[in-house]
Formats: C-alpha cells, structure tokens, sequence
C-alpha cells in the first residue's frame, strides 16, 4: 500500500515536471515576415542578372545561408561567375534586402508571435532565438524585441547553418537548457531537420507545417495554445 502511495507520488511528481524549460524560435517567417523581403531582394538580383528564379526554388532557400542560397540560384544560371563575383553578389542582394529591412516595424511581427512569447515568459519559460541570418540583430531592433530573449544565436555567431545543428545548440547552451528540454518554432524544413540533429523537440509552422518530421504542426503561432506547445 505504501509502496503504491509512493509510485503514485513519484509519477505524479515527474509529470507535474514541465518537458520543455526553453522555446528557440527561429527568425524570418516565424517572428517576422522578413521571409518576403528575402525572396524579393533575391529576385531583384536574379533578374538582373538573367537568371530564372520563382517562389518554387525560393522555398529551397529558407534557413539556409547566405552564400548557400547563391549557390542554389546559381543552379539556374546561364554562364560561370568566379568566387569573387559570387561575393559580389551575395554583397548585392544584401544590399537589397537591407533597404527593405528600412521600412520594417513592430507592426510586421506575424499574428500570434506577441501574445505567445508574453505569455512563455510569465510562465516562466526561457526564450531565445536560433536564425541563420546575419541581420538578425538589426531586424529584433527594427521590430522592438531586441532585448526581449533571454538568448540569441545567429548567423554571425556559428560556423555551419542549418540542417546543422550548431545554431539551436548554441542558443540553448546560452540559456544554460539541456537540448532535450528545448522545443524549436520553425518554417522550414532546413530548420526542423536541424532542431531534430540538435535533439530537441519541434514545432512547424508557416511554410513548413506540413512537414511530418516536426513533433507538432500548426498554421502559425496562433492556432496553437501555450498549454500544447509545452506539453509534448
Ligand atoms: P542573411 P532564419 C534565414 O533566416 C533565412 O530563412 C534564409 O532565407 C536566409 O538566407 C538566411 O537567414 C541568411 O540570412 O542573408 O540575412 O544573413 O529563417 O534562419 O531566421
Ligand atoms: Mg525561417
């Protein structure tokens, strides 16, 4: 009888236990839909220079560098470019993608965002931010979160990007969080695979929710209830 009382205890005891102590959310087409502007800064660039480039190859390129997205666009070019000129143009498009970043306010957060990460933070989840951007510290301070998140690893900060998971790893280790206790928000498929490598759980929304590798799916941030996100 003692013994049931006791295992009852410690069962329930663990499950009182919250699984998930950190949410990493990731950037472009998450928090914000920056995803756009890189799509038109890229197709800006691709035209120019005579190279076909649609929405459909543009999907390849969420999560994934810089110099890596060159690379795929370059699938479709007509002639060779030397490193440099790739360099060049890499340069280019961020020009590009930076003047439109000029006209980004808190009002291009995407619908839920807000009210989620209010409500992990009262609970007492830690937040951070995993992106493969290198705007990423201008882009939290166009949209007023810049001090928001307890951590922020970007692209600036890891050697290797998404399916990698350098970025998530180091995002929860900032937050001192075992990876397994980390629930990763995503839009792509470069980053769930990632969130997977890092041994964490995930959540994909946007372009990425019918991604069946992800641990739970929805639209956006908004059709998912703070009570599911940290249940799995
Ligand atoms: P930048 P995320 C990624 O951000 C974008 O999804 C991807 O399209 C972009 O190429 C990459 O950042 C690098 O961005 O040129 O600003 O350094 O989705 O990981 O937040
Ligand atoms: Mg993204």
């Amino acid at each position: 009888m003692l013994s049931f009382g006791l295992t009852t205890f410690v069962i329930s005891y663990y499950s009182a236990q919250p699984m998930i102590e950190a949410v990493i959310f990731d950037l472009d087409g998450v928090i914000v839909s920056t995803d756009e502007f890189h799509y038109q800064a890229w197709k800006k660039l691709a035209d120019e220079e005579g190279i076909f480039f649609d929405r459909h190859i543009n999907e390849r390129l969420r999560g994934v560098s810089r110099l890596e997205s060159l690379d795929i666009i370059m699938e479709k070019a007509p002639k060779k470019y030397t490193e440099e000129e790739k360099k060049n143009l890499a340069e280019r498009k961020n020009r590009y993608y930076r003047e439109l970043l000029e006209k980004l306010t808190p009002g291009d957060i995407l619908p839920g965002v807000l009210e989620k990460i209010k409500e992990l933070k009262k609970d007492g989840v830690r937040l951070g931010i995993g992106s493969s951007s290198k705007n990423t510290p201008v882009i939290l301070e166009k949209i007023g979160l810049a001090d928001f998140f307890d951590a922020v690893s970007d692209g600036n900060q890891i050697k290797r990007s998404k399916p990698d998971p350098e970025v998530f790893l180091l995002a929860a280790s900032k937050m001192n969080i075992p990876p397994e206790k980390c629930l990763v928000v995503e839009d792509a498929d470069a980053g769930i695979e990632a969130a997977i490598n890092a041994g964490m759980k995930c959540m994909a929304v946007g372009a990425a929710s019918s991604n069946k590798k992800a641990h739970i799916r929805a639209g956006s941030l908004q059709e998912i209830s703070v009570h599911q996100m940290l249940g799995l």
